[in-house]
C-alpha cells in the first residue's frame, strides 16, 4: 500500500521523504516538484528563515531515467541552515508548540530535541511527497488545488467552480495570500502588517479541493477505510492545524436535512463514461464524500490553522530548570504561515487520495493501474 514517512529535524542535515507502493512506470519531473517546494516556502507572513532557504529535492532512489521503478523512493532537501549541534538549548517552552509536553514525555532538559523534530520545516518533505502523489494523479485528469480562504478572521465566500479552476490558479499564484478572492487582499495585508509590528501571530482557513475523482473511493466497511476519516487525519497531522472538515462541515449540524443532503439526478451519459457514471447532484454539501466513499463531486476538505506559537513578544511560561516564571522563548518567526500551510495541505489531500485511488486500482504499474481505472469506469 501506498504510504510515505518523512526523517529529518529543521536544522539538521536535510529533511527526506521515502514514499513506498508508488507504481512502476511514472515518469517524474522534478522541476514540478521543485514548483511545489517553492510555493511553500512563499506567502506574505513568513520570516527569517526563508531567506536562507532555497528548497529542491534530489531524488535519491526509486527511479531510472527519472521514472519510477517500483521501489521505493527516497527524496532529500538539504537545510542550509544546518546547525543543529551549535544551536543553544531551549529551557523557556513556547504554549502552543510541543516544547513542555515533549521534555516531560521524552525526559529532556532541553526543548530543542523537541522542537527541531517538530517544526513546521518537516512539511517541506511532505510536499515532496505530495507532488509525486500529484504527478500521479494528474494523469489521470485529477487536479488537487489548495488555496486560503481566509487569514485572522477576513474569511472569503467565493465558491471555486471547476471550470473557474484555471484562472483561480492563476490568481493564486500571484496573490502573496495565495487567496482567489482578490476582495479581501488588502485587508488581510494590512492585518498581517499590524500584527507583525505587535509581535504576535495570525491563523486562517485553508480549502482544498479535489476536482475528477471517480465514485468509489474509500470504503464504508470499516472505520479506517473511509475516506473523509482519513482525508481529515491526514490534514489533521500538520503542524498548527486545529480542525479539518468536509463540504459544509460543521455547519450541517445547525440545518434540516432537507438543507444539508444533495439529491440525485441522473443524465445518460453522451460519449465518455464520466467519474459518477451520469449520476448528478446539483449541490456539494457532503463535499464529495458519502458514507465514507467518495461520490464523484468535487471532494472538498477544509482545515483550520491556529496563529503559530513562536511569538516576538511571548506569552508567558516557565523556566524547565528553577521552575520559576519567565517569557516564553523567541528566535525568529514567522508571523502568519497560513500560506505555506495550504502547499502542505494540498500535499497531504494529494498523497491520501493517491493511496486510496492505487488502493482501488493496483499498485504494481501504471499501466496496470490504467486498465484497472478505464475498466471500472465502463461498468459504473
Ligand atoms: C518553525 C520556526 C521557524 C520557521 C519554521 C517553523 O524556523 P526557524 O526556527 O529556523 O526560524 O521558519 O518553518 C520552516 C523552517 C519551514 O521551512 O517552513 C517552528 O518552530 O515550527
Amino acid at each position: 500500500m501506498l504510504y510515505f514517512k518523512t526523517a529529518g529535524e529543521s536544522h539538521g542535515k536535510c529533511l527526506i521523504a521515502i514514499i513506498e507502493g508508488f507504481p512502476a512506470g511514472v515518469f517524474i519531473d522534478t522541476p514540478v516538484i521543485n514548483d511545489e517546494l517553492k510555493r511553500r516556502q512563499g506567502g506574505m507572513g513568513r520570516g527569517g528563515r526563508m531567506q536562507i532557504e532555497d528548497d529542491s529535492v534530489e531524488i535519491l532512489c526509486g527511479i531510472r531515467k527519472n521514472t519510477t521503478i517500483g521501489s521505493p523512493l527516497c527524496l532529500m532537501i538539504k537545510n542550509r541552515d544546518h546547525k543543529i549541534d551549535e544551536l543553544p538549548a531551549v529551557i523557556r517552552p513556547r504554549p502552543g508548540h510541543a516544547d513542555l509536553s515533549g521534555v516531560i514525555k521524552y525526559h529532556e532538559q532541553d526543548a530543542r530535541n523537541i522542537l527541531e523534530r517538530a517544526s513546521a520545516r518537516e512539511t517541506a518533505a511532505r510536499v515532496a511527497a505530495g507532488a509525486v502523489a500529484k504527478i500521479l494523479l494528474a494523469s489521470f485528469g485529477i487536479v488537487v488545488f489548495g488555496y486560503v480562504q481566509g487569514i485572522g478572521g477576513i474569511t472569503s465566500d467565493k465558491f471555486l467552480h471547476r471550470k473557474d479552476l484555471d484562472v483561480a490558479r492563476a490568481i493564486r499564484d500571484k496573490s502573496p495570500l495565495y487567496c482567489i478572492d482578490q476582495g479581501i487582499e488588502d485587508k488581510i495585508v494590512e492585518k498581517i502588517r499590524q500584527t507583525a509590528e505587535k509581535g504576535d501571530s495570525l491563523g486562517g482557513v485553508i480549502e482544498v479541493i479535489t476536482y475528477g475523482l471517480p465514485v468509489g473511493l474509500g470504503s464504508h466497511t470499516q472505520w479506517d477505510l473511509k475516506l473523509d476519516a482519513r482525508l481529515a487525519y491526514a490534514v489533521m497531522s500538520i503542524q498548527a492545524i486545529k480542525g479539518v472538515e468536509l463540504g459544509m462541515g460543521c455547519n450541517a449540524a445547525k440545518r434540516f436535512g432537507s438543507e444539508v443532503h444533495d439529491e440525485i439526478f441522473y443524465e445518460k451519459p453522451r460519449q465518455n463514461k464520466p467519474v459518477t457514471g451520469g449520476f448528478r447532484r446539483r449541490t456539494n454539501n457532503a463535499g464529495g464524500i458519502e458514507g465514507g466513499i467518495s461520490n464523484g463531486e468535487p471532494v472538498v476538505v477544509r482545515a483550520y490553522m491556529k496563529p503559530i506559537p513562536t511569538l516576538k513578544k511571548p506569552l508567558r511560561s516557565v523556566d524547565l530548570l528553577t521552575k520559576e516564571p519567565i517569557a516564553a522563548t523567541y528566535e525568529r518567526s514567522d508571523v502568519c504561515a497560513v500560506p505555506a500551510a495550504s502547499v502542505v495541505c494540498e500535499a497531504m489531500v494529494a498523497f491520501e487520495i493517491a493511496r486510496a485511488f492505487l488502493e482501488k486500482f493496483g499498485t504494481d504499474s501504471i499501466d496496470e493501474v490504467r486498465r484497472n481505472y478505464e475498466g471500472y469506469l465502463c461498468n459504473i
